[in-house]
């Protein structure tokens, strides 16, 4: 594809966090006109004019283009009608795509982005095919255009899929679709069908095989992965525990360091990524033998006391905590207590239902969703904050029971990210236990 000149445009950055910066220092790097804008003041380098308050229409009308920060909605009226008169609206993937030349390999799913998007960097790198990784987990894409790898590992939100067009991935997967973002996306199909833009120009489509909202509504499937017995592709032989490919033993849970069903599918889903690449199997044993898991996903934080308190706050919607519990099912006598909260995107939490009555003993809640979370389980507690729930929960613990802290909600309401809220659970584990 021939390079967009982007030399005298007017463009408009929307959203000046990590992504906004990047495009600011991207498109003054290309000579473009850039006016940043944001609903709080930002200091951006000198020479670059910013606005902050309501999103200003005249400037937006009058810009060549406009592009968005993931967090910012399209459909707001300002950009609805910018883009009536003629305006284009892109996100900062597709303006990626636009002057990329490395080969992509693009993850997007409602659980286990990050965790398959670093398996396959690790498979990768393991097999000398040097990878860097970003979008959605932290690196903004175009801070990657001249990093010289071999291949990017792409984290792809349905945030920023849904102004996506010209990405042409090697290799696409949609992990899993449970429903998350419905304040942004008003309906799950709508998020749906954001997640279904990656296939668009992929040459290699990965789906679940028993998750039918991530089958190619346009395309064929490549390969496909999942529990359910295959002859063809990547399946799972429980009573063994091996992985499966084209009906032969792969791969044996022992030889990987990430635990639980649901990492049994990102690493089927990593596997189906890296094969068409012509990794070896010798490089993904390496890799799943050395991978054991990212902070704040179903991290086990201390056994003190022989009690397992388990900090999973990466679980943002209801599709974690559920593959949480499901994980936690087969634990004899002991009692489980979950934490669970924040703010629910407008969920409907009556899905975590079943799960709450039959799996868990205690439920504690907090947030600004925690009342409609507590009233789905009789004898519910609501709490105030982390350190109140966990020293609650220590006060009736005994040996062999757990803590798990796996929300189902966002954390913006009460902390700065999922990081922040983990953060502040294991420090009142440590603080609690000690
Ligand atoms: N802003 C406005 N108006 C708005 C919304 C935001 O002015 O209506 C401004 C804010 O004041 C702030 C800036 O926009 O200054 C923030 O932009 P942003 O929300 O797009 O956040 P970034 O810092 O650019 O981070 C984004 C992703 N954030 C979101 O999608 C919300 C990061 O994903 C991503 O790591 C980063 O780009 C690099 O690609 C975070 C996330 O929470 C981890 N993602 C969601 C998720 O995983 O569930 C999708
Ligand atoms: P994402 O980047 O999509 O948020 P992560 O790998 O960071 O995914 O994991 C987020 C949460 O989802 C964690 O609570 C983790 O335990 C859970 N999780 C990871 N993989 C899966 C999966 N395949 N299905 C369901 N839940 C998962």
């Amino acid at each position: 594809m021939q390079t967009p000149d982007l030399k005298h445009m007017q463009v408009v950055v929307v959203g000046l966090g990590l992504t906004g910066k990047s495009c600011v220092a991207f498109l003054n790097a290309q000579g473009a006109k850039v006016i940043g804008m944001d609903r709080n003041p930002v200091e951006l380098p000198s020479g670059i004019q910013t606005l902050s308050g309501d999103f200003n229409q005249e400037v937006l009308l009058n810009a060549d283009l406009v592009v968005l920060s993931p967090g910012v909605n399209p459909n707001a009226k300002e950009f609805q009608n910018a883009q009536d008169a003629g305006v284009e609206v892109i996100g900062d993937v597709e303006l990626f795509a636009r002057f990329n030349t490395i080969p992509v390999i693009a993850i997007t799913g409602s659980n286990g982005k990050s965790t398959v998007t670093c398996l396959v960097t690790e498979m990768l790198n393991c097999a000398g095919m040097k990878a860097q990784m970003g979008g959605n987990i932290g690196t903004p894409v175009l801070d990657l255009l001249d990093c010289g790898a071999e291949y990017l590992v792409l984290e792809l939100s349905s945030f920023q899929l849904e102004l996506l067009h010209s990405l042409t991935p090697v290799c696409a997967t949609i992990l899993n679709v449970s429903e998350d973002h419905i304040d942004r996306h008003l309906t799950f199909s709508a998020y749906a069908d954001a997640k279904q833009r990656i296939y668009q120009n992929a040459e290699f489509c990965i789906a679940n095989r028993d998750d039918v909202k991530t089958w190619p509504q346009n395309y064929q499937p490549k390969n496909s992965f999942g529990l359910s017995h295959s002859p063809v592709g990547i399946s799972w032989d429980a009573p063994a525990e091996n992985i499966i490919l084209d009906g032969e033993d792969f791969i044996s849970a022992q030889q990987c360091a990430l635990k639980g069903l649901h990492n049994i599918l990102n690493i089927q889903a990593a596997i189906a990524c890296v094969m068409p690449l012509g990794v070896k199997q010798a490089a993904i044993v390496q890799a799943v033998g050395m991978f054991t898991g990212l902070p704040h996903r179903f991290e086990l934080v201390s056994e003190n006391r022989n009690v397992r308190w388990i900090n999973d706050s990466k679980a943002t919607n209801i599709g974690a905590t559920i593959a949480a519990l499901q994980s936690l099912k087969n634990r004899g006598d002991s009692k489980l207590i979950l934490i669970a909260g924040g703010d629910g995107k407008k969920a409907n939490f009556t899905e975590l239902q079943p799960m709450l009555l039959a799996d868990v003993d205690l439920l504690i809640t907090l947030g600004k969703d925690g009342r409609e979370l507590a009233s789905l389980k009789p004898g519910s507690i609501e709490v105030a904050d982390l350190l109140e729930a966990v020293t609650f929960a220590n006060g009736i613990v005994e040996s062999g029971d757990i803590v798990l802290l796996s929300p189902a909600c966002a954390s913006l309401d009460m902390f700065d990210n999922y990081q922040h809220r983990g953060d502040v659970f294991k420090q009142s584990v440590l603080e609690v236990t000690q």
